[in-house]
């Protein structure tokens, strides 16, 4: 997030310092010579562990999981590539495929990364966003926070950019499709307070035209929409770059969002990618929230990892236990607002069911549910699957349901489910469960089988795993 000064940020500087000295052979060259322009920051995706800038290179870095960000780490004018994993930055100075070069602690696992120039020495500084209290640090290396303060809300997603163009970065929040950017590091009012974009949308910042202040912009599916002033308005530019389910981010920022693994992309999980003895514990949310404190008090008891699946109308009804389970660590999916058949619904009526309950569960927890997202019923096909692929969501679905659910009256009982599971153990395997008790004989089968479920398996040689490990 450099301004001109000092030089231009480029992903191929040296090129493009010799595509300038041949333009000024030109008539350019009769008069005074140009203001040194900052050379545009340049739209980047990442799919799995590929990265590419558009019009440049591609290479690959870091794992899956990873979160990606660019930066000049060494001021040299180039962005280069970063990632941070569970509180670690790994740095690499060169756009090109290799191993990190520089690696340091900064944060701690689920804070959101953050890049930019906070003390306008021409290196890009690191931060971490934690809910909505801001740690940012200027040399690149373990330490306490260069800057300490609040600013948006829990459920907002961090962006930032030099908003002033003054060579030091700012700071940001999107909230649905309003940006509020602030100049200052610091606890204060927005200096910008606008609305650009669609609920949903993916947001990407930027010095798009080379002024040497920010911009902003949307990636939708896979068009991107990019505005040079900080305002309402119009996309300054628009075009198509990647595909459905591509992490956007640009050469001067953090990636937002996640992008969906393209093992999942136009199809769904079965069972996690590998061949590891792993289980994938996953519990759904749409009914009731009876059996939560029993199913929390288990996983808690035994150190489990599992992933929830909340449907937007459970999380507004026991908002206290949707954070109970963000508080406790566990990741939290997508089970769109109201549980209905998707396969029924239009494309409109899709989008928008998985889009406000992704909203929702932000507001309510804090937590960023992309890409995880399972079809209520299970119902799906390849027009819906491709609506949420476009909406940055992959289809998690099971390989075991314990039917649970269907409760005592139903025939099942603790033994049913724990036989289930038993039966269908296999490297990879993904468990569905629930949360509710039965809506009439009261029962909470899943709950009561989980202690001796953990235990067999375990007994198996198998451990457990969120879903966030495969991200
Ligand atoms: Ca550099
Ligand atoms: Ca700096
Ligand atoms: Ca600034």
């Amino acid at each position: 997030m450099r301004a001109q000064r000092g030089g231009k940020r480029s992903w191929l500087s040296r090129a493009g310092g010799v595509a300038l000295a041949a333009l000024l052979v030109g008539p350019v060259a009769a008069g005074a010579p140009p203001a040194a322009a900052a050379t545009p920051d340049q739209p980047v995706l990442v799919r799995d562990r590929t990265w590419s800038v558009r019009g440049g290179p591609s290479f690959a870095f870091g794992r899956t999981g990873d979160v990606q960000v660019m930066g000049d780490w060494n001021g040299d004018g180039t962005a280069t590539p970063g990632v941070f994993r569970d509180g670690r930055w790994h740095l690499r100075n060169r756009l090109a495929t290799g191993a990190t070069e520089l690696s340091f602690t900064f944060g701690r696992a689920g804070d959101v990364p953050v890049v930019g120039d906070w003390d306008g020495d021409g290196r890009d500084g690191v931060g971490v966003v934690r809910r909505a209290r801001w740690l940012l640090r200027d040399p690149l290396s373990a330490g306490p926070a260069s800057h300490d303060f609040t600013y948006g809300r829990i459920g907002d997603v961090p962006v930032t950019g030099d908003w002033n163009g003054n060579g030091r970065t700012g700071i940001g929040v999107v909230r649905n499709n309003r940006w509020l950017l602030r100049n200052a590091r610091s606890a204060g009012a927005p200096n910008h307070d606008f609305r650009f974009g669609n609920v949903g949308d993916v947001p990407v910042t930027g010095d798009w035209n080379g002024t040497g202040r920010s911009g902003v912009g949307v990636v939708r599916g896979r068009s991107w929409y990019l505005r040079n002033p900080l305002s309402a308005g119009a996309a300054s530019q628009s075009f198509a770059f990647g595909a459905c389910g591509d992490a956007p981010l640009s050469t001067g920022s953090a990636r937002t969002e996640p992008g969906v693994p393209t093992s999942m992309r136009g199809t769904e999980w079965t069972r996690l990618p590998t061949s590891e003895r792993v289980v994938a514990l996953t519990f759904d949310a749409g009914a009731n929230a009876d059996a939560l404190p029993s199913i929390l008090r288990t996983l808690r008891n035994t150190g489990t990892p599992a992933t929830f699946f909340l449907t937007g109308d459970w999380v507004t009804e026991f908002p206290a236990q949707a954070r109970a389970i963000a508080a406790a660590g566990h990741p939290i999916g997508n089970h769109t607002v109201s549980h209905p058949d998707l396969t029924t619904r239009s494309d409109t009526e899709v989008r928008s069911q998985v889009v406000r309950a992704d909203r929702t569960i932000r507001a309510a927890t804090g937590v960023d549910p992309r890409p995880w997202f399972r079809f209520p019923f299970g119902a799906r096909d390849a027009r819906t699957i491709g609506i949420v692929n476009c909406t940055n969501y992959g289809s998690v679905r099971w390989t075991v349901d314990t039917l649970g659910w269907q409760g005592t009256s139903g025939g099942q009982s603790k033994a049913t489910v724990t036989r289930r599971v038993l039966d269908t153990l296999q490297p990879g395997q993904i468990v569905l469960m629930h949360v509710g008790s039965h809506p009439r004989d009261r029962s909470m089968l899943d709950a009561a089988a989980l202690p001796d479920v953990i235990a067999r398996i375990e007994a198996r040689g198998y451990r457990f795993v969120d879903l966030d490990d495969y991200r």
